[in-house]
C-alpha cells in the first residue's frame, strides 16, 4: 500500500510548523516534506468544470478524484512527426517501435523514433470515418513467431465488421508474410463508427478484442444482445477460437465503445476504458459475463441534452463503472506501466485522452480511483495510443501524427 499524504496535510503540517513559538525563517513556497519515493501527494481534483449531468456517483471517489502530480523529475520529446492518423503502437522485444496507421499501414521505427520502414498492402479496410487499420498487438510468443496481431474495420458487400488479422513481420525485406484473418465480430454493418478495435494479450496467450456498439441509436441494443458482437469484449484464443472452457468468444457486454484496454500486471484484472455519450466516459474493472449497462444505464446524456434511456445510472445486474468523467476526455488506447524507469509510476494507467489533450495517469487502490494525473497537456495533442518502451520510458501517438517519449531526468 502507498504511503499517502494528503494536500490539506501538508497545509496542516506547514502551518504547525508557523505556529510554534521559536522563530523560523517564513517560507512562501509551499515546501513539501520528505517523503518515500513510493508515496503519493494528493491535490484538489482536477476537473473543476460544471458537469454535463446532474447524476450523483454510486460511491465516493467514482468521479472527481483527487489529483496527483509526478515528484521525479522527467522531460518529453518529439521524436518523430511524420506519421499518418497513427492509431496503435506496440514495442518490439529489441526495443524497435511498430505503429498502426490508420489509413492501412504499418510503420516500424528505432527505439528513438527514427524512420525504418513503411509496409501497406493490408487487404479489405474500409478507412472511413472511424474504420481504418486500428491496434496492434505483437504475439506474446513473438520471438518464435514474429507475429503481429491487427485489428481494423474489414469490408464485405454487407459493411463493416471489427476484426483481427495477423501477419509475420519480415524485418529483413521489410514486408508482412501470410496475412491471415483470426476473428470477426460480426454481423457487418453499414456505418464506420464506434468499432472498438482494442486488443491485449493476457497471459495465457488469449486476446481480449473491443468492439461498439456502432453508433446508431436504433442499433445500441445490440450491445447487450449476447449473440451479437457489437458492444462486446471478447475473449478469444490466439487462433481466433472460443478459449477453452468458455461457451462463447462473448466476455462481457453492455459496451458503447471501448478504446483502451490493459492487464493489471500483479492483480491480472482487466481494465478497460469507454467512450461515453456526452459527460460519461468511463473507466471500467471487466469480469467474465458481466454486463456493463449500455444503452440501459450511462453518467452521461445525449449530446443534445436529452437523457439516455431512462436517466438512470444504476441496475440490478449492471457493472458500475470504477470511474467516470463528466464532462469527457474521450479515452483511447491504455497500458499498466510496469517499467523501472519510474518506479513512482509501477502500476498506474496510462490513458491517451482524446478531448483531454493529455496522457491520463490514474493510481489505483484496489479496484477504485485514488488519484488522477493529466501529463502532456501544455501540447495541446490528441493522445491517441500509448506504449511502454524496453527501458521504461514512455511513448503516446497523437492524431496530428507525433511520437512523444517521456523519459525521466
Ligand atoms: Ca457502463
Amino acid at each position: 500500500m502507498k504511503k499517502i499524504i494528503h494536500f490539506m496535510s501538508v497545509l496542516l503540517f506547514l502551518s504547525a510548523c508557523t505556529a510554534t513559538p521559536e522563530t523560523k525563517p517564513i517560507v512562501n513556497t509551499p515546501v513539501l516534506p520528505e517523503v518515500e519515493e513510493n508515496s503519493l501527494v494528493l491535490f484538489p481534483p482536477l476537473e473543476t468544470r460544471v458537469p454535463n449531468t446532474d447524476f450523483k456517483p454510486a460511491f465516493e471517489g467514482q468521479t472527481r478524484a483527487s489529483s496527483t502530480q509526478t515528484k521525479v523529475t522527467y522531460s518529453y520529446s518529439i521524436i518523430n512527426q511524420e506519421l499518418v492518423e497513427p492509431w496503435g503502437i506496440d514495442v518490439l522485444p529489441d526495443g524497435k517501435l511498430v505503429i498502426t496507421e490508420k489509413p492501412g499501414q504499418l510503420v516500424i521505427l528505432e527505439a528513438d523514433g527514427t524512420f525504418i520502414t513503411r509496409i501497406s498492402g493490408f487487404p479489405s479496410i474500409n478507412t472511413q470515418n472511424q474504420g481504418g487499420l486500428l491496434d496492434l498487438s505483437i504475439s506474446s510468443e513473438f520471438e518464435m513467431d514474429s507475429t503481429l496481431y491487427f485489428t481494423y474495420a474489414s469490408l464485405s458487400t454487407q459493411g463493416s465488421a471489427t476484426t483481427i488479422g495477423r501477419a509475420e513481420l519480415d524485418l529483413t525485406n521489410n514486408r508482412l508474410n501470410n496475412f491471415e484473418t483470426v476473428f470477426t465480430a460480426f454481423p457487418y454493418l453499414t456505418g464506420n463508427n464506434h468499432l472498438g478495435g482494442r486488443i491485449v494479450f493476457d497471459d495465457q496467450q488469449n486476446i481480449y478484442l473491443t468492439t461498439g456498439d456502432r453508433q446508431d441509436f436504433d442499433r445500441r441494443m445490440q450491445a447487450q444482445d449476447p449473440s451479437n458482437g457489437n458492444g462486446k469484449i471478447h475473449y478469444i484464443s490466439k487462433d481466433g477460437e472460443i478459449v477453452d472452457g468458455f461457451s462463447s468468444t462473448v466476455f462481457s457486454l453492455g459496451h458503447r465503445n471501448v478504446q483502451g484496454i490493459a492487464i493489471h500486471p500483479i492483480t491480472k484484472e482487466v481494465w478497460a476504458n469507454e467512450m461515453g455519450p456526452q459527460g460519461g466516459d468511463e473507466l471500467n474493472l471487466i469480469q467474465h459475463e458481466k454486463n456493463y449497462g449500455w444503452p440501459i444505464v450511462s453518467y452521461g446524456e445525449e449530446y443534445n441534452g436529452n437523457p439516455i434511456g431512462d436517466k438512470i445510472t444504476q441496475k440490478d445486474g449492471m457493472a458500475e463503472p470504477r470511474y467516470y468523467w463528466d464532462p469527457v476526455i474521450a479515452p483511447s488506447g491504455m497500458i499498466f506501466y510496469d517499467g523501472e524507469m519510474f518506479k513512482e509510476w509501477q502500476n498506474n494507467l496510462f490513458i491517451a485522452g482524446l478531448k483531454a489533450e493529455a496522457i491520463v495517469r490514474i493510481v489505483l487502490d484496489g479496484d477504485n480511483v485514488l488519484a488522477e494525473e493529466h501529463l502532456l497537456q501544455s501540447e495541446k495533442q490528441r493522445f491517441r495510443d500509448v506504449a511502454q518502451g524496453i527501458d521504461g520510458s514512455l511513448y503516446a501517438i497523437t492524431d496530428a501524427g507525433r511520437l512523444y517519449q517521456i523519459k525521466s531526468n
